[in-house]
C-alpha cells in the first residue's frame, strides 16, 4: 500500500476539483487491497451527494472505428464550449488492442493540455476474469470533482458494450461505412442498444459511401420497435479529421437529455442501473470469497483433474464445491 492519505483528504482534494487528488482518488478505488476498498467505500460515501449531476456518456465501436480521434475533436469541441469533460477508458479486450487506451493519452495530447479536460486511461488487466474495472466508480469521483459530462470508451468486441451501456445515460455506437454484412450482422443487438449511430470518416472519398451507409441504417433502424424510453435512434455522420458533423452529435445529446428529464426515464434508468449494480457487486463478492477460500484453493485443481477424465459431472463437482465453501465458512 503506498502512501494513501486520509479519507477527508480524498474527498476534501475531491470536492476542491484537486485533479493529482482525483487520480489518487481513482488509483485508490482501482486498488484490489483489502484495506483500499475500505478506504475507498469511506471516499465514495463522503462525495456521494455530489455526484449526479452530469451526463453519462458511453463511446464504442469496432477497433479502428475512430473512436480515441472522435474523442479528441468532440472533447476539444465541449471545451470550447466551456464544459469541463472527464474522459475514461474501459478495455476488457487488453489482449486484444494491447496499450492501445494508453497510447491514445499521448495521442489525445492538446485535450490532455486542455484545462477543461481530464483524461484517464484504465491500466490494461484492470477487468481480470471479464469482471469489469472501477468505472462506476470513477464516474462518480469524475462528477465529485465538477466534471459535467463524462465519456467511457470502449473497444468494441463483444461483453464490453453492455457494462458501458448500465453506466451511462446516452450510448453512442460509432460506425464504419461498408465493413461488411457479418459484422453489421454482429452489432444488431448492440445497435439496439445505441442512442446514436454515427458513421465516422465522412470525408474525402468515403463522403458518399458514409453518406449511404447512414441511409441504409436509418431504414433498417425504423423497422426496429422504439425502445422503453420512445426514442427514435438517429442515425448522423461526422469526421473528426475535418471537424464536420460534431455538433450535430452533441445537439442530438442535448436533445436527448432534455427529453429524458422530462420524461423521468433518466433517473428511471439510472435508478434500474444502481440496483443492477448492486447485484454485480453481490455476485463479484461472493466470487471472491469462493477463491479466497483455502480449502476451495487446496482441491480445485484435483477436482478440475477428475472433470478432464470424466469421472465427475461438472454440475456435481460445483455442488460438491459450494458445500464444501459452506462448511467451511460455519
Ligand atoms: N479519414 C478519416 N480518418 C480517420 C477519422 N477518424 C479517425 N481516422 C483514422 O482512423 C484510424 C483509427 O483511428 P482511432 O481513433 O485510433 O480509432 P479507434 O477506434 O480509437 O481504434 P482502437 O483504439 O484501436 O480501437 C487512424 O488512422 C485515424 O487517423 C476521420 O474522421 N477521417
Ligand atoms: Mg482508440
Amino acid at each position: 500500500m503506498q502512501n494513501r492519505l486520509k479519507a477527508e483528504q480524498y474527498i476534501e482534494g475531491v470536492l476542491s476539483q484537486d485533479r493529482i487528488i482525483l487520480s489518487k482518488a481513482i488509483t485508490l478505488v482501482e486498488s484490489r487491497l483489502e484495506s483500499d476498498r475500505k478506504l475507498a467505500e469511506k471516499v465514495l460515501e463522503g462525495i456521494l451527494s455530489h455526484t449526479g449531476r452530469s451526463l453519462r456518456i458511453g463511446i464504442t465501436g469496432v477497433p479502428g472505428v475512430g473512436k480515441s480521434t472522435f474523442i479528441e475533436t468532440f472533447g476539444k469541441y465541449l471545451c470550447n464550449e466551456g464544459k469541463k469533460i472527464a474522459i475514461l477508458a474501459i478495455d476488457p479486450s487488453s489482449q486484444v488492442s494491447k496499450g492501445s487506451i494508453m497510447g491514445d493519452k499521448t495521442r489525445m495530447e492538446t485535450l490532455s493540455n486542455d484545462p477543461n479536460a481530464f483524461i484517464r486511461p484504465s491500466p490494461s488487466g484492470a477487468s481480470l476474469g471479464g469482471v469489469a474495472n472501477k468505472t462506476r466508480e470513477s464516474i462518480l469521483l469524475c462528477e465529485a470533482a465538477g466534471f459535467e459530462i463524462i465519456l467511457v470508451e470502449t473497444v468494441g468486441v463483444g461483453q464490453s458494450e453492455t457494462i458501458v451501456k448500465e453506466m451511462v445515460d446516452f450510448f453512442l455506437l460509432l460506425m464504419l461505412a461498408g465493413a461488411g454484412d457479418e459484422l453489421q450482422g454482429i452489432k444488431r443487438g448492440i445497435m439496439e442498444m445505441a442512442d446514436a449511430l454515427v458513421i465516422t470518416k465522412s470525408d474525402g472519398e468515403n463522403l458518399a459511401k458514409a453518406k449511404s451507409a447512414a441511409l441504409e441504417y436509418k431504414n433498417a433502424l425504423h423497422l426496429y420497435p422504439l425502445n422503453e424510453n420512445n426514442w427514435q435512434i438517429p442515425v448522423l455522420t461526422c469526421s473528426a479529421l475535418s471537424n464536420q458533423g460534431i455538433a450535430e452529435i452533441w445537439e442530438t445529446m442535448c436533445l436527448f437529455d432534455k427529453k429524458m428529464l422530462q420524461s423521468g426515464y433518466k433517473i428511471k434508468n439510472r435508478q434500474k442501473q444502481n440496483i443492477k449494480w448492486m447485484h454485480d457487486a453481490i455476485k463479484q463478492k461472493i466470487e471472491q470469497q469462493f477463491y479466497a477460500n483455502p480449502k476451495i484453493n487446496a482441491t480445485l485443481a484435483s477436482i478440475e483433474q477428475q472433470i478432464l477424465v470424466g469421472e465427475i459431472l461438472p454440475l456435481v463437482a460445483a455442488k460438491n464445491l459450494l458445500e464444501l465453501q459452506h462448511a467451511s465458512n460455519s
